[in-house]
């Protein structure tokens, strides 16, 4: 009788202890729930995180508190379009010619036919949806934006997508939901050019007095909310968007696709548009550091990262989820319009001690802030592995056991699990004009370029540039100051050697 109830009693443990793992089952180890957040041109020191100083970000902070924070993180280009395609399709930008900053009336420029990063999910069983910037062409380049835009991001991939078409400095500056430009009026359509303007149109051009921040370079088209934009649109005012309104916006449609996806794995790409220009964060983060704009906008990012991470703990899935946090390039002071970000920055550093920013071959323009988190998963600390946005796919394709192509993209997952130091052996990043630098373990390998040796219009940005080769040891000089080219010939053949094998065949794996 005794042996009986014991029996029984064990029985019913064990259907206990079954039940409890499936019930983990919801929260499967292979399928975590995945958000990226790519901010837009955030740089390496503007981050606290990275750059204990003037600018604080604690929503970031705790991020990398709970997380593991990457000192070698690198986007494939200085440029969002380019490295928005590679985080999307797992491919150098340089493989496609067409991956260069795109005017917001551009093509869809990624292939429907290849794998990309959210296909590649869906097939594991996710859910996937963008929010933010996209900046990656939209319709087949003759798009009437009154109708549904059938080559929007849903056609590579996601099954809901709440974008900007291109930049918040270009036109047209309209929301468009999974197709559809939100907010349309029939009396009032909406047409965009960017060739010429449309008869009585302002423009920053012919009408400064209407503007509240003037331009410093090109940006002198179309006037929405008081700021002219690269481009010209006419009609559509009931579907402008207001800047102010952006940040909440994209946190409300982000937090509310996490809400209607509780129960399946999901994945949300969350592109801010933070603190891309024109930088004009909302009245409750006016003045929030002192550093006018620009500082104020990274105060709004950060806080929509902590909003974000909070509504994710209300709905129980902090832990089941895995959260990569990044910036598609790095970072520019005067990006077109006046808006004294060098003046008022005081003595915060947003490139670091990296030498460059933003369209620079040099460790700024592609070296970002990168940090994973998982909680129970990934250990919180530092890693010095080298990687990459572009690894993202393969690496998230062995986690939930899907097959990748042939691609640029490299199973780094260990690496970003905090497993191991090592990430990938080698790295070839993008400055401007597609032009190309190799990394391979500690050594930078700059090849010779003619052409400007600082960014047009950008006094202080340098593109890299040099008509010799040349040779930096990151390792002990991160700061890039001292050219070894000439005294290592023999290490840069090798290297030469090794960057055209990777040119020529992907997946040397
Ligand atoms: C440049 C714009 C710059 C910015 C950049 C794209 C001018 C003078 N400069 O051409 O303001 O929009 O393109 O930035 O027009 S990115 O982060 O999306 O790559
Ligand atoms: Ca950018």
């Amino acid at each position: 009788m005794n042996f009986k109830k014991n029996l029984v009693n064990v029985l019913l443990s064990l259907l206990v202890m079954l039940f409890c793992f499936s019930c983990k089952g919801d929260g499967d180890d292979s399928k975590p729930n995945i958000i990226i957040i790519m901010a837009d041109d955030l740089g390496y020191g503007d981050v606290s995180a990275y750059n204990q100083g003037t600018l604080n970000t604690p929503g970031i902070d705790k991020l990398a508190k709970s997380g593991l924070l990457f000192t070698n993180g690198y986007a494939t280009a200085a440029t969002c379009t380019p490295s928005r395609y590679s985080l999307l399709t797992g491919d150098y930008p340089w493989r496609n010619n067409s991956a260069k900053i795109l005017p917001g009336d551009a093509p869809l420029l990624i292939d429907t036919s290849g794998v990309t990063l959210p296909k590649l999910l869906k097939s594991a069983g996710y859910t996937t949806g963008v929010v933010g910037k996209w900046h990656l062409g939209l319709g087949n380049g003759n798009v009437d934006w009154n109708n549904y835009i059938n080559l929007n991001p849903n056609a590579v991939g996601f099954d809901y997508s709440y974008i900007m078409a291109a930049t918040n400095d270009r036109v047209p500056n309209v929301y468009v939901e999974d197709g559809h430009v939100c907010n349309l009026s029939k009396d009032d359509p909406l047409f965009v050019s960017y060739k010429k303007n449309f008869p009585n149109e302002p423009t920053g051009a012919a009408n400064p007095e209407k503007l509240r921040m003037m331009y410093s370079e090109g940006h002198d088209g179309s006037i929405n909310n008081g700021v002219s934009r690269i481009g010209f649109q006419k009609g559509g005012k009931s579907a402008q968007w207001v800047d102010e309104d952006m940040a909440d916006i994209f946190l409300e449609q982000s937090i509310e696709f996490i809400k209607n996806n509780t129960k399946k794995p999901f994945f949300l790409y969350y592109a801010l548009h933070q603190p891309h220009v024109p930088r004009i964060p909302h009245s409750r983060f006016v003045g929030a550091t002192g550093m006018g704009p620009r500082g104020d906008a990274i105060a709004e990012a950060d806080w929509c990262i902590g909003e974000l991470m909070k509504a994710l703990e209300k709905e129980g899935l902090s832990e089941n989820t895995i959260v990569v946090f990044t910036s598609d390039n790095g970072p520019i002071m005067d990006d077109g319009y006046v808006d004294q970000a060098e003046a008022l920055k005081g003595d915060h550093t947003p490139m670091g001690h990296l030498r460059g920013g933003k369209y620079s071959l040099y460790e700024a323009g592609t070296r970002v802030p990168f940090i994973v988190k998982w909680e129970g998963h990934v250990k919180p600390g530092i890693s010095d592995a080298l990687v990459c946005q572009v690894d993202l796919m393969a690496s998230l394709a062995k986690l939930t056991k899907q097959a990748v192509p042939q691609c640029d993209s490299e199973d780094i997952l260990d690496a970003l699990m905090g497993k191991t130091q090592k990430g990938r052996e080698n790295l070839i990043i993008e400055g401007l004009y597609h032009r190309t630098a190799f990394r391979r373990g500690k050594w930078l390998m700059i090849p010779p370029y003619s052409g400007p040796a600082i960014v047009p219009g950008k006094v202080t940005h340098e593109t890299g540039f040099n008509p010799g080769y040349q040779l930096y040891n990151l390792q002990e000089d991160e700061q890039q100051l001292e050219n070894l080219a000439s005294l290592y010939p023999r290490l840069l053949k090798q290297l030469q050697t090794e960057y055209s094998r990777v040119i020529e065949t992907r997946n040397h794996r």
